[in-house]
């Protein structure tokens, strides 16, 4: 489809200007990454706060803050990991909010992007990622699992996204961290946490069970906790005050 045409040119153009060994010849390359699964298992909030400015179907949400403000609140907050979106089309992020985010805190980082070609998860790794994300939808299975392993190979987590039976499915395999349940519905935007609760039963035990998009209140998260889910990815809530850190904090005892 649109976007998955739009990654390919993307891709194509970033891997003619910067070839992948220089990636891999960067100074964050070397670097320890940090278990976002591991953190979300040993956390009571399971908060993953995420940085986005704008989205297809809210347009802008904030502007005027800075990466680099926002990740420090977030770290403050005590949530367990933060997801940065690098899509610079639809979501008004980039590469360098990544590296920006990763100069300025010790959480695991999630690359929040259409991923669709393995360069993708180099540059992950270059600029500070920790976490990919792989998005059923847009996927074959075959694909997710060259994905996957290529990530496992390079120590990073794996958090795949499933928004119905079907996807989900087709996804499991052993080189997945998380299983994340989408609320939004991608064609019409609606948000349910139905989707969370249905879905939850058919993920075997072996993943982390997150919820995703649609979250505003920590009734929310009550609700959802007895499904089995131990991650809760929340980005508008908190990025559409003038504080997301502080916001963040409210979720958070
Ligand atoms: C956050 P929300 O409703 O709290 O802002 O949602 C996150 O789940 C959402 O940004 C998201 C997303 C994605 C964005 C989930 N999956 C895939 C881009 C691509």
């Amino acid at each position: 489809d649109k976007i998955t045409a739009d990654k390919r040119n993307e891709v194509n153009l970033r891997k003619s200007l910067i070839p992948h060994k220089q990636l891999e010849q960067s100074v964050l390359f070397e670097r320890t990454t940090i278990s976002l699964a591991n953190n979300l298992r040993n956390s009571k909030s399971g908060i993953i706060a995420e940085h986005k400015r704008r989205s297809p179907s809210k347009a802008i949400i904030n502007q005027s803050l800075n990466v680099q403000d926002v990740a420090k609140g977030y770290e403050n907050a005590g949530v367990c990991g933060m997801s940065v979106l690098t899509d610079g089309k639809y979501f008004g992020g980039a590469l360098d909010d990544l590296l920006i985010a990763r100069a300025s805190c010790n959480l695991p980082l999630l690359r929040k992007e259409f991923i669709i070609d393995e360069y993708q998860l180099l540059e992950a790794k270059a600029y500070g990622a920790d976490v990919i994300l792989l998005i059923a939808a847009i996927l074959t299975r075959d694909e997710i699992k060259k994905l996957s392993q290529f990530a496992k190979r390079l120590n990073l987590d794996v958090l795949l996204e499933v928004h119905n039976e079907e996807e989900l499915q087709k996804s499991i395999m052993p080189s997945l961290d998380m299983l994340g349940v989408n609320n939004r519905n991608l064609k019409t935007f609606d948000v349910s946490l139905e989707t969370s609760k249905t879905l939850s039963a058919l993920i075997p035990d072996d993943f982390v069970k997150v919820s995703e998009s649609g979250i505003s209140n920590i009734e929310a998260i009550k609700t959802l906790q007895p499904y089995g889910y131990q991650g809760f990815l929340i980005g508008e809530n908190f990025m559409k005050t003038d504080n997301p850190g502080e916001s963040a904090s409210q979720f958070i005892k």
